[in-house]
């Protein structure tokens, strides 16, 4: 039944949410929604769910030969979907309208050196608030793994769903023994919300998404339930050599469901078990950013503190009121910037027009824009005291 799972009192605010979505299209982040479907985490915090297997990050480095490399890395991406897509579901009952961060809010984590994995190490920084677009560097300096990118997502709606499509990329470099760095280019899904009609909203995954280095092209294609195999969350990664990179490069195919299992259904591992997320991930420790190792303003756990805390405890005239004012601070420092001729320093990355590793290996997978802008990463973290 309409708004079975959304709580008495909002349904009519609910049923207006679902219809001014209908007529909005392009950002949904700053629209007013009815609280039950508020989270209170902030969208700064999603990179860490590229990590939560930090060991299978680790493990690129490992690899003795470009196909193990190429199989690890494909491993480690599709290992993250499930946090990544469904860990709303699992701890807020669906998914949620994550807190929109403000310009310049950060977020610093990592997960620690275990079993000789090395320390991992996250940096998040809200580099756009109109449009919503947020950077990351993921780095295990001690195995020379290094993931860097930046997502901003457009939004329609159609047939009752919204549907994401996801702008920006990542690349993930590897420092290999012979000093060469090994580059890989990831593009990311296309989501479908779908439950939004009973209040339930859930994610499918679409279309498809790309991990190209100069030697393998992996296409990862995605589809829901009563395509191939019938279920939910179903993917099929195809990998084959690069153009001109034949040889003894072998072509791989898996298949499976991204939150659960997958294995290799054509090429020489043909039946063995590829990657495997139904044990315990290692969500991200928090850290302070500034040397003291303190939180500052713009962190996003202090920033949002208590709109957090009134969301979490049901206290939604406190959070609307401590979310207005972060609002309002917002507005005079544009308004001051504006006065001043000035323009907020972004303090970990710098925009440039075009990302010429996307041009070269998005060639290679004929993926579409031919060109994208990027955030570099200023290498300026861990601070110095
Ligand atoms: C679409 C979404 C904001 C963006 C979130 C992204 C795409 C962010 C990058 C992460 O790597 C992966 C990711 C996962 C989330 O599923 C996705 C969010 C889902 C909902 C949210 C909308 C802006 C909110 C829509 C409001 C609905 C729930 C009523």
């Amino acid at each position: 039944q309409a708004g079975e799972a959304v709580p008495p009192a909002q349904r009519s605010s609910w049923a207006s949410f679902l219809k001014s979505i209908a007529s909005v299209s392009g950002d949904l982040s700053s629209m007013t929604c009815p609280p039950f479907i508020l989270s209170p985490v902030s969208l700064t915090e999603f990179p860490a769910y590229w990590c939560e297997h930090p060991e299978l990050f680790s493990a690129i480095a490992d690899q003795n030969s470009e196909e193990q490399r190429t199989l690890a890395v494909v491993k480690w991406f599709i290992s993250t979907l499930k946090g990544q897509y469904t860990s709303r579901n699992e701890s807020m009952g669906s998914e949620k309208k994550p807190l929109n961060p403000v310009l310049g809010e950060l977020f610093y984590g990592k997960w620690p050196d275990l079993n000789g994995r090395g320390e991992t190490e996250l940096l998040v920084e809200q580099v756009s608030h109109h449009p919503p677009i947020t950077a990351y560097a993921i780095e295990n300096k001690s195995k020379g793994v290094k993931l860097v990118g930046h997502n901003a997502q457009k939004t329609s709606f159609s047939g009752g769903s919204i549907i994401v499509k996801q702008l920006g990329h990542a690349t993930l470099t590897v420092k290999l023994p012979s000093g060469d760095v090994a580059e890989y280019l990831i593009t990311l899904p296309r989501l479908r919300i779908d439950g939004l009609w009973y209040g339930a909203p859930y994610i499918e995954l679409s279309e498809t998404s790309w991990i190209v280095s100069k030697s393998y092209v992996c296409s990862v294609e995605y589809k829901g339930k009563g395509y191939f195999s019938g279920k939910t969350h179903s993917f099929k990664a195809t990998l084959n050599p690069a153009p001109g990179f034949g040889g003894s490069l072998g072509s791989h195919v898996v298949e499976g469901t991204w939150h659960t299992t997958s294995k290799f259904t054509s090429g020489p591992k043909t039946g063995l078990e590829f990657h495997n997320v139904t044990g315990p991930k290692e969500e991200v420790t928090a850290i302070g950013g500034d040397t003291s190792g303190e939180m500052g303003e713009f962190e996003t756990r202090q920033l949002w503190k208590l709109v957090a805390k009134g969301i979490r405890e049901g206290d939604f005239d406190m959070a609307s009121r401590e979310k207005s004012k972060i609002e309002n601070d917002q507005r005079q420092r544009r308004k001051d910037e504006i006065a001043a001729g000035t323009k907020w320093p972004l303090k970990h990355f710098v925009h440039v027009d075009s990302d010429p590793t996307y041009e070269r290996l998005g060639k290679l997978g004929k993926i579409s824009p031919a060109t994208e802008d990027m955030y570099v990463f200023k290498e300026n973290w861990p601070p110095v005291a």
